[in-house]
């Protein structure tokens, strides 16, 4: 269903008969009425639709449909170089006040924002196709979900929202005459001349990411690109949400969520927070190693977690995402033949390199090619990778049905959540960090969690090895004040320990430690099954670890080591605690919470002072 929309303005609204939300048509007519799309198409959600609108990015430039024999109905695009990564320092919470953001977010008046983005938004969207994308986070009508709908000018948009979310007419019926939705605007800023013929990848120096919790609204423009416009994900998912579940007693969290099976045949829930380049996809899907059978691993999601107490005092967790949008270079059969699998088929690959036979590579996946295509149209080969020329760019992603992962769990979609047993926060620490270690109680836990930090890798911008405070894997993604969100865990923890439930267990993690020679010692992927079977040891009240200063770590002998060969030498590398480094640790937390002094729980400074007396 489109409506054409004349130059001299908007006409009246043509939508279909199944939308019968007053407020929704309304904005939707005064969003028109601000863009000035050339048409606007209510989408429905179809296969049908989901082909045409590749077939049309196809003739455009903007996708290239991969060979069907390799790569059955799956597309390649390959953005603007300029329009590659999500754009943090352009990301905003417009919060009444900048205290309400915090110092870890950029923030403006929301006054002085919407002055702004008035005028950036007026007539954007001219000559372009203005797409209305309904989508619901989390599975339809469950209690737990929330609906949004989705202004965009980009079909690429509109195609990746279809495997990322629940998406199309269905949401309609959800929504009803007066449901609640987050608004959702997004443009790539380039508006077309009469006859001006468009770029593959259309998108504009200037770049707003913009939130506005309190009225739960999101405005995004100029890029085209993964989080910065699939707004649904990181700006509804995360920071929207975080700042509601912070209003209504909830948790919206950069988590995996993960079942562990047991030889017993005992099933546990993990969720996991993980800072990027730190494996978080690989240990959704971690296929247990051969030498310990009777362990599965299945995968409920990959990327966030909103996580609700039950009325019996447990945390449950939903995946609000239908879809996986996942770093495609250093993907393999080695680190992830699940991932590997769910990439047979159906899938829209952004910014990897294409074979001479219409297929995809990205660099880690296999030996490469004598010949490709990089991910900016040039000619490649394994002579100019050793020059330092990467074929894929190394933020390069695919977007694919969470469905098609081969471990996904038979919960996935329930609308309840499943229990969660244990939280894990990990990071990327060369030195100092152990291996993994249980917090001694709630508020500990908490305080790992809110002074995780990870280095920096060659994938990212920036200097290499640099250490950067990641607190809960949330410093891009916290909708409103990082300190206040210590706060809500330590209160909710609190709740929880009252109505009697047992809390879940906190686990730090550290897959990451290296040697002399900088070489990682912890062979990591199938092999972290190991640290997740002693932490399902721990859940189960068996007693293998040791206390020391931080918390309760495993000895040698508590690990399973069927099957691989880690001596005990190597395991003291990995797990000792260095008192000199840790006291420089805790100085380094102590800056965090000199960063975050408004509002910082005084337990966590109060933790901090009683690690330090307890290292001496
Ligand atoms: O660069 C982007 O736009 C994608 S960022 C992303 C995508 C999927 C999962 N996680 C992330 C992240 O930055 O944490
Ligand atoms: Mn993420």
């Amino acid at each position: 269903m489109s409506a054409v929309l004349s130059q001299s303005g908007p006409q009246p609204l043509i939508a279909p008969s199944y939308v019968r939300h007053r407020r929704l048509l309304a904005w939707v007519a005064e969003v028109a009425a601000l863009t000035q799309p050339e048409r606007i198409v209510w989408v429905d959600g179809s296969q049908e639709e989901y082909d045409r609108l590749c077939e049309e990015m196809v003739r455009a430039g903007t996708f290239r449909r991969l060979n069907p024999a390799r790569r059955p109905n799956s597309f390649l695009a390959w953005s603007d170089p300029t329009d590659v990564a999500r754009v943090e320092d352009r990301t905003f919470i417009c919060t009444d006040t900048r205290e309400e953001a915090g110092p870890t977010n950029n923030w403006m008046d929301p006054a002085a924002m919407r002055a702004r983005l008035d005028g950036l938004f007026a007539g954007c969207m001219r000559g372009r196709t203005m797409y209305v994308i309904p989508f619901s986070m989390g599975p339809l009508g469950s209690h737990i979900a929330q609906i949004g709908v989705e202004l965009s000018d980009s079909p690429y948009v509109v195609v990746n929202m279809r495997l990322m979310t629940r998406m199309g007419r269905p949401v309609y019926e959800v929504l009803g005459e007066n449901g609640e939705f987050v608004p959702c605007v997004h443009s790539v800023g380039t508006p077309l001349a009469a006859g001006e013929k468009d770029v593959p990848w259309p998108c504009n120096p200037t770049k707003y990411i913009v939130h506005y919790p309190k009225t739960r609204e999101i405005w995004s423009f100029g890029s085209g690109y993964g989080g910065n416009a699939l707004l649904g994900k990181k700006c509804l998912a995360l920071r929207i949400a975080s700042f509601m579940g912070r209003d209504q007693g909830w948790l919206a969290e950069h988590m995996l969520i993960l079942g562990v099976t047991s030889p017993a045949g005992r099933k546990y829930h993990v969720a996991a927070a993980f800072p990027s380049a730190c494996g978080k996809t690989n240990f959704a899907m971690l296929i247990p190693p051969a030498a310990m059978p009777g362990w599965t691993v299945t995968t409920i999601g990959e990327d966030i977690a909103w996580i609700k107490p039950g009325n019996d005092g447990r945390l449950y967790a939903i995946n609000p995402e239908a879809g996986c949008f996942g770093v495609a270079p250093g993907t393999s059969e080695k680190t992830n033949a699940n991932a590997m699998a769910m990439l047979r088929e159906n899938v829209i690959f952004t910014n990897v390199a294409l074979t001479d036979d219409g297929d995809v590579w990205w660099e880690g996946m296999g030996p490469a090619p004598a010949h490709l295509t990089d991910w900016q149209g040039r000619d490649w080969t394994p002579e100019d990778g050793k020059a330092g020329r990467k074929a894929a760019h190394p933020n390069a992603r695919f977007t694919v049905a969470a469905s098609q992962c081969p471990s996904i769990d038979p919960d996935w979609e329930n609308p309840a959540g499943v229990p969660i047993d244990a939280f894990v926060f990990g990071g990327r620490r060369s030195t100092t960090v152990p291996l993994v270690t249980e917090a001694r109680n709630w508020t500990e836990g908490v305080y790992m969690a809110a002074t995780m930090g990870s280095e920096t890798t060659a994938a990212q911008a920036g200097a290499q090895g640099v250490l950067r405070r990641d607190p809960f894997a949330m410093l891009p993604f916290c909708g409103y004040n990082m300190a206040e969100h210590f706060g809500h865990w330590l209160a909710l923890g609190e709740k929880l320990a009252a109505s009697g439930a047992a809390l879940p267990r906190i686990f730090c993690v550290n897959w990451f430690r290296t040697d002399d020679h900088g070489r990682f010692v912890w062979p990591g992927f199938a092999e972290n099954m190991r640290v997740l079977a002693w932490m399902v040891d721990r859940i189960e009240g068996r007693d293998g670890g040791a206390t020391h200063a931080l918390g309760v770590s495993p000895r040698h002998d508590d690990l399973n080591w069927s099957g691989i060969r880690f001596d005990a030498g190597e395991f003291e590398r990995i797990t000792s605690v260095d008192a000199a480094a840790w006291r420089k640790e805790l100085e380094s937390h102590g800056e965090l919470f000199a960063l975050l002094s408004h509002n910082l729980p005084p337990q966590l400074e109060a933790t901090r002072r009683a690690l330090a007396d307890r290292l001496g």
